[in-house]
């Protein structure tokens, strides 16, 4: 929109003011509406909703200029308000401006002049901060996106490690908190070289899209997650729930594997793809880490895999089992 298309809101009360002035924007080549008094400005702005820009006089009957433009800015209206002001009126002019008022202008013989360029300048200065508020907008959900994609594996669409670094921290501070358990499970495919050597590295992929979404479908709980943790290993956490229920949540994982019957030949524990999976739990006390239960986790799976694969193995521990 140039300039010239604006529809310009006078709000003065001396008529001698207000007739020159009107004449003054029409020359110009502004529509202009106009208003006695602020409480009358206020009513034709809301009333016709195409004001794009307001001139204001400071002391008027009813509601004088100051007062407009508190009512304006209290309702979250950002549009452009020039002050008109006597040169004995600075002071208000200064207040006004603080009161949210864009702009001020001089009542004196040179306002003929002045009048375009304050429009003009109160005008782009309106369309800048209009155009930033709208950028900084968009660079928000930018950068909301970008986070969300940087805490994604690229491969399997489930978090990633550094989803679960993020994540485990808080959730550690959380059940130390609460004083609630919290259990870590770390999932390994078996023999997975020995699939990447018989199947290709394609469909070793394909095999690690489809265990990732099996085993995400054994979470139910909304505080739970399950993230990427390297190559073909995965781990899960699991607050508020003991070692029984992330056993159960580990056996479920199992189950969901098996039912994806994807083909192993080579496997030495049985003719489709498994997991073993090693389990931990503990109620977190002050000045521990969640890397040791983590540790302990990983201490487990390497038990699991000891014992000859496709099982479950916990911290607790000859708690076993296979599926
Ligand atoms: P184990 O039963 O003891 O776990 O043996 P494994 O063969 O599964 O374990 P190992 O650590 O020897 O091999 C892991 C394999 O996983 C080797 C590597 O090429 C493969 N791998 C890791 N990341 C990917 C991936 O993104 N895609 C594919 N296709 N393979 C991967
Ligand atoms: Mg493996």
């Amino acid at each position: 929109m140039s300039t010239r298309d604006l529809t310009i809101l006078l709000v003065e009360d001396d008529p001698f003011a207000r007739a020159m002035l009107e004449q003054i924007l029409t020359d110009k080549g502004y529509r202009v509406k106009m208003a006695q008094n602020g409480l009358e400005g206020l009513r034709i702005f809301y009333e016709g909703n195409d004001v794009d820009l307001i001139i204001t006089d400071m002391n008027m009957p009813k509601m004088d200029g100051l007062e407009l433009i508190q009512e304006l800015r209290d309702a979250k209206q950002d549009v452009p308000i020039i002050v008109l002001t006597s040169n004995l009126e600075i002071k208000t002019a200064v207040k006004a401006i603080y009161g949210g008022a864009n702009a001020y202008l001089i009542k004196d013989e040179n306002i003929e002049d002045t009048f375009g360029h304050a429009i003009d300048h109160a005008w782009d200065h309106y369309q800048l901060a209009r155009e930033k508020d709208r950028l900084m907008a968009e660079l928000e959900e930018k950068n909301r996106k970008l986070e969300q994609l940087s805490y994604l594996d690229g491969l399997t669409g489930i978090s990633n490690r550094r989803y679960f670094d993020a994540i485990i921290t808080k959730e550690w501070r959380r059940s130390m908190r609460d004083h609630s358990p919290i259990s870590i499970a770390m999932i390994d495919i078996d023999y997975f070289k020995l699939y990447n050597d018989t199947y290709g590295h394609q469909n070793g992929d394909d095999c690690l899209k489809k265990v990732a979404h099996a085993l995400k479908d054994a979470l139910f709980r909304p505080g739970d997650f399950i993230a990427r943790y390297g190559g073909e290993e995965f781990v899960a956490v699991m607050t508020n729930i003991g070692l029984d229920g992330a056993l159960e949540v580990a056996s479920r994982m199992q189950h969901n594997i098996k039912r994806l019957t994807i083909p192993h030949e080579l496997s030495e524990v049985s003719e489709l793809v498994t997991v073993s999976i090693g389990l931990a739990c503990t109620v977190p006390q002050k000045g521990s880490e969640s890397t040791q239960l983590i540790g302990k986790a990983d201490n487990c799976l390497y038990n699991a895999k000891k014992k000859g694969r496709n099982k479950i193995c916990s911290s607790d521990d000859n708690t076993d089992s296979d599926d």
